[in-house]
Formats: C-alpha cells, sequence, structure tokens
C-alpha cells in the first residue's frame, strides 16, 4: 500500500479536482502490475494498473488507495473491470468520498463475492486528498495559507517591503507547493506592492491558475502577470463595467485576463465565502493564498482557512506588518489554536506546518 501512496502522488498536479489514486496488484507475493491515475479525464489508477499486468490478474490481491468506482463518470466504473477481472481481493485505504461512490464500489464488489479490506494507510490516503475530500463533500475548495515571516513575525516592513524574507530552500519550497495546488492566490495589495509572478520556475512542475481578488479593479494593469501568459489568471471584482473601469477591463481581456463579478459588500470588497465557493465552482479543489496581510487575517477571523505553511526566517525586522494584524483577540482562551502541527527545517529557515 506504501508503493500504492507513492504512485497516487505521481498524479500531483495533474489529476485535480480528481483525487490522486495508485494501484499495485499482487499474485503469490510478487507485484505483477502497477499504474496511477496520470490525469483528469485519464485512465484510473485500476485500468492503468491491469494494462501493465505481466501476467492474468485473476485471483490476485488489488491495493489501490481509493475504493474504486462504482459510476460512468468521464472513464467506465473500476469496480465493474475489477469483477470482470476475477480479482481475489481489494484492499482499500478509505472509501471515495464522492457522493456518487461512498460505499456502492465496496458493496459490487463484495456482491460478486470479492474480499475487500478496508482501512490500511487510512490517514496517509486522507492527507494526500484532503484537496479532493474537501470538494467533493463541500463544493469549497481546499484552503491552504502560505506566509513567509521574520523570526519576529513580520510578513512586511512599514513600507510594504517583502521581497525576499526567507531564503532560496523555502522559495523552491514555495514552488514546490505552487506546482501542486490548482490555484494560488493574492489580493490587490500584493499585486501592486509585489508584483508577484506566482508562477512555479525553480522546480519542475506546472504553474497554477492565478487568481487576483481586486474588489475595486486597483491593480496595475503593467503588472507582470497579466502579461508573461505563464498560467491562466482570474481576477475576481466587484465593479460595474462602465466607465473607466470598463476601459482597464478590456484591457485586462485583451491580454487573456479572466474577469469574474462578484456582489461586492459595502467597501467594495469581495466577500471571502462568496469567491470561495465560486472558485469551487470552475473545478478548483486547491487554493494557495499567498498575502497580503489584510487576506490573511480575513481568511482566519471568517473561518475559512485549512492550513497554514508558515515559514519562518532567522531574521528580525522591528515594526512592520504581521499577517493576523487585522484581527484581534481579548481573551487568551479564545486564541485560534492550531492543530497538527509539523516542522521542517529548510536551510536556514523553518517551516511550520499546521491545520486550523
Ligand atoms: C477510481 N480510480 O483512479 C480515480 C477515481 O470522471 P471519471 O470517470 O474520471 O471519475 C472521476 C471520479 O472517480 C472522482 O470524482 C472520484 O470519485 C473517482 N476517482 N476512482 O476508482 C481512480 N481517480
Ligand atoms: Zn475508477
Amino acid at each position: 500500500m506504501r508503493r500504492c501512496l507513492e504512485l497516487a502522488r505521481k498524479g500531483a498536479g495533474s489529476v485535480s479536482p480528481n483525487p490522486m489514486v495508485g494501484c499495485v496488484i499482487v499474485k503469490e507475493g510478487k507485484v505483477i502490475g502497477e499504474g496511477f491515475h496520470e490525469r483528469f479525464g485519464g485512465a484510473h489508477a485500476e485500468v492503468n494498473a491491469i494494462r501493465s499486468a505481466s501476467e492474468s490478474v485473476e485471483g490476485a490481491d488489488v491495493f489501490v488507495n481509493l475504493e474504486p468506482c462504482s459510476f460512468f463518470g468521464k472513464t467506465p466504473p473500476c469496480a465493474d473491470l475489477l469483477i470482470e477481472k476475477k480479482v481475489k481481493r481489494v484492499h482499500l485505504c478509505m472509501l471515495d468520498p464522492n457522493p456518487r461512490v461512498n460505499g456502492n464500489g465496496v458493496r459490487k464488489l463484495k456482491e460478486a463475492g470479492i474480499e475487500v479490506d478496508v482501512g490500511l494507510l487510512a490517514e496517509d490516503s486522507r492527507d494526500l486528498n484532503e484537496a479532493f475530500i474537501k470538494h467533493i463533500t463541500t463544493g469549497f475548495p481546499f484552503v491552504t495559507l502560505k506566509i513567509a515571516q521574520s523570526l519576529d513575525g513580520k510578513i512586511a516592513l512599514n513600507n510594504r517591503k517583502s521581497k525576499y524574507i526567507t531564503s532560496g530552500d523555502s522559495l523552491k519550497r514555495v514552488h514546490s507547493l505552487r506546482s501542486e495546488v490548482d490555484a494560488v492566490l493574492v489580493g490587490a495589495g500584493t499585486v501592486s506592492s509585489d508584483n508577484p509572478s506566482l508562477t512555479v520556475r525553480l522546480v519542475e512542475g506546472r504553474s497554477p491558475v492565478r487568481i487576483v481578488i481586486d474588489g475595486n479593479l486597483n491593480s496595475p494593469l503593467e503588472s507582470s502577470m497579466f502579461h508573461d501568459h505563464e498560467s491562466e489568471v482570474i481576477l475576481f471584482h466587484s465593479v460595474s463595467s462602465r466607465g473607466k473601469a470598463g476601459r482597464k477591463m478590456a484591457a485586462l481581456e485583451r491580454q487573456g485576463v479572466r474577469l469574474i463579478r462578484l456582489r461586492g459588500n459595502k467597501t467594495g470588497k469581495v466577500p471571502l465565502k462568496a469567491l470561495l465557493k465560486a472558485i469551487g465552482e470552475l473545478g478548483i479543489a486547491s487554493v494557495m493564498v499567498e498575502g497580503g496581510g489584510d487576506l490573511f487575517s480575513a481568511f482566519i477571523r471568517e473561518k475559512l482557512a485549512d492550513k497554514i505553511e508558515l515559514f519562518v526566517a532567522p531574521v528580525i525586522l522591528g515594526d512592520g506588518i504581521g499577517f493576523s494584524d487585522g484581527m484581534s483577540i481579548r481573551d487568551l482562551g479564545k486564541g485560534i489554536r492550531l492543530n497538527r502541527t509539523q516542522v521542517t527545517q529548510l536551510g536556514v529557515d523553518q517551516l511550520i506546518t499546521a491545520y486550523f
């Protein structure tokens, strides 16, 4: 099953909003076939593993990290295929949370007389597919806050300068995180102050969709992101397309930027919950928020973040901007406690991962 999860992971960045799934077929103690779901819309893991088998899979043990599907989607049901191929036993990490499957695959297999064992490495498989699980069950994308800060908790100086607080190893990790999420998200303030490209350059992999949340259409037209054509750019705003704003919109659209209007609140800001719902509806299952501070604070305050990836550099910056400046807590007991913390050394920096 460890090998199966290893195979599944190879689909990172290519299969979303589908899950990452691997499959290993074992007969008489020997691996006779393996495969994984390689791209969205493509063959499922079970199909690829069966295709690769060096001999008949009849009577074999099949290891797959997700319950075999039971419906005709872009591909036919894997449960039917396993039944047709007369495998003996199927070992799963977890049921498929997709309501169209959720237990139906297992039921089909059992009814056909195939033994099914569920629960091996369940936690690892849930971690691996955390984005898929949230998206398929709630319609909302899995939200990670990616924050780079100084040892004294500052993400930028008072003059908003923040490039670069952390060192090369952290930056490389950020690029690798970007290559695995469906989209990265920034506020208009960050586009103006950092002119970030938000692409993947330091590691192999594709650049994610870039989303800008810009209620009043303040991002400068000349920002590199709007001109590099490295990956899709979607800008959410809340202004009408009359007059000057209309001309800016037309210019952005000429650059290939996709504009989506959502009803703003009193100050013209795009409400985050509606934003996430719209993002989920676009088939985007994971979003990494990369700034700025107002956006981080708002996501935490509105309880819309799932995970934090906090890069801490051994530098002291004095007064400046913290990622939670936009919220205040008066009672120590009301502090927002995170769980499942993990610390990784990245060169001179440390990466703290934790869940809300
Ligand atoms: C499996 N094996 O490798 C994967 C599964 O549109 P389709 O046909 O690709 O179906 C997508 C759904 O199938 C997806 O939402 C999830 O429930 C399941 N994914 N199932 O048996 C696989 N990737
Ligand atoms: Zn399937």
